[in-house]
């Protein structure tokens, strides 16, 4: 070939390569860049969520019926779904939603005290109201209801103010006011799987269906309003998509890839749908029994009674100790465990849970250390008391559940040469305790036993039956303890 021709060649080839649009990065590629978020998303351990919308005005009660005379499921945020509420009937309660007692200030604060690093709030739930100045619609907040402020803006602002960090609940499929029959038809025109949530047609407006498309919903609402939400709030550490009853492949990886283009550190949850999703959720209510066979990071979303919207009639609180129990068995498992609250329509946060949650608090302000930034051990639980959460209606039918554990009951986290105990009950006094996990095999060449919070060393010797403590100290909080053991 001549050297003109082969220039010629060389530079024709440059040039095209030069003027080809970069490829489209794949989904592996996406969230495999993410591993620092993941780690950080595995240090922290504990975040409060929060369910807060319109139906925290009925409180699950329409017309004097309960949820549990209703339609589906009986968390209180269903409500328009239970009572097949008309969509402008449902509107008619934007005019009412004036939260006067809402202090954004004091819920980040209480983030804080309660030990929890993050927060994630409903930044639009199933029925399709935005708590947040939206201009891509006016069913939000501030075009809709006489309250002037943008909620979810006062919450990222007092979150960034305590350190918490910030993330955003978004219903991507369910929509009750905009997004026709839910996707449902267009699912199964498409080939999806036609499961059982599908056969009962789980969570679709047959009632009252807007006249719009699911693809106008999608093109109109819900895609602009998620690049809306990562646009106005930047700093976002997840985004938590609800839930993927009829999402095509297509449409999971397009709202996955709208988080990364915005925000490409910010982690993006399993239901996003298809497999997809940088951290993955068991179940709600739902501790894994099976945590090893879950390949990514994960959290367990859990309720304060037995609701996630404000129920106004539901008093099954989870005790203090029961709330110790979901965190320690969950990080012991390496999960992540999101708390929710539900304010009422005041903007109130009911007390039971303010309270409880500030104990758990307490128990961290000492205990945190064997929490935060650690990592599962090879042996998870020792003990007698063991628990099984599968559910928020199985845990709600279980009447005889105790959260009473013994001094033998002992939960395990690790963080480079240290293993960590924690106890949910102590010694008599005088009483000997054997960590019988704590054996030679397990752990050889222990160098110290202290007890977080006073750091004093605790008498302590390795036997063939594990490891023998014997606690002298004072108890400094009254619902457990935890022992740091260097090795
Ligand atoms: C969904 C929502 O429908 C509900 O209102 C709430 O927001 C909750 C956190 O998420 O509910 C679900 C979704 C999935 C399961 C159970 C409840 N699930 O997989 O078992």
């Amino acid at each position: 070939m001549k050297h003109t021709a082969k220039i010629f060649l060389l530079s024709f080839f440059v040039i095209s390569i030069a003027c080809k649009k970069e490829p489209e990065l794949t989904y592996e590629q996406m969230s495999s860049s993410k591993e620092k978020s993941k780690e950080a998303f595995n240090d922290a351990k504990y975040g409060m969520f929060i369910h807060w919308g319109l139906y925290s005005i009925p409180g699950g009660i329409w017309k004097g019926k309960k949820m549990e005379e209703l339609k589906g499921p009986r968390v209180a945020e269903w409500i328009q779904f239970g009572a097949q509420i008309p969509r402008a009937e449902y509107a008619a309660l934007a005019p009412q939603f004036n939260p006067e007692k809402f202090d954004a200030d004091a819920i980040a604060k209480l983030a804080k005290d309660a030990g929890m690093k993050y927060l994630v709030i409903t930044s639009k739930h199933h029925d399709g109201f935005a708590m947040y100045d939206s201009k891509v619609s006016e069913y939000d907040i501030t075009d809709a209801s006489p309250y002037p402020k943008d909620i979810v803006q006062e919450l990222y602002d007092a979150c960034k103010k305590y350190g918490v960090d910030f993330g955003l609940y978004y219903s991507h499929n369910i929509d009750w006011m905009d997004a026709n029959d839910c996707g449902l038809s267009e699912y199964i025109a498409s080939g999806g799987e036609i499961h059982a949530r599908v056969k009962r047609k789980a969570g679709v407006n047959t009632w009252d269906p807007s006249p719009n498309t699911f693809s106008e919903y999608l093109e109109d609402k819900a895609y602009p309003q998620v690049k809306e939400i990562l646009t106005k709030f930047p700093d976002m550490t997840s985004l938590w998509y609800d839930y993927p009853h009829y999402v095509t492949p297509e449409q999971s990886h397009e709202f996955y890839k709208i988080a990364y283009d915005l925000q490409p550190n910010m982690l993006v949850n399993s239901r996003v749908g298809n497999d997809l999703g940088d951290f993955d959720i068991p179940g709600d209510n739902k501790i894994p029994t099976d945590h090893l066979a879950i390949t990514k990071p994960w959290q367990t979303v859990g309720t304060t009674n037995n609701s996630w919207g404000y129920k106004s009639y539901d008093k099954d609180w989870k005790s203090v100790k029961e709330l110790l129990f979901w965190l320690t068995e969950i990080v012991s498992k390496g999960g992540n465990y999101m708390l929710n609250i539900g304010p009422k329509a005041s903007g109130e946060v009911p007390i039971e849970s303010v309270n409880n949650l500030l104990e758990v608090g307490k128990f961290l302000a000492v205990n945190g250390e064997a929490i935060y930034n650690t990592r599962k051990w090879k042996v998870t639980k020792e003990g007698p008391t063991n628990i099984e959460m599968n559910g928020t209606h199985d845990r709600a039918e279980k009447a005889d559940l105790k959260f009473e554990f013994t001094p033998q009951d002992f939960w395990f986290t690790q963080k480079e040469n240290t293993v960590y105990a924690i106890a949910l009950a102590y010694p008599q006094e005088n009483e000997k305790v054997i960590i019988e996990s704590l054996t030679q095999e397990n752990l050889a060449a222990i160098k110290s036993v202290t007890l977080l919070g006073d750091d004093s060393e605790v008498s302590w010797k390795q036997t063939n039956d594990g490891l023998e403590i014997e606690l002298n100290q004072e108890e400094l909080n009254p619902n457990g303890y935890a022992l740091k053991i260097e090795y």
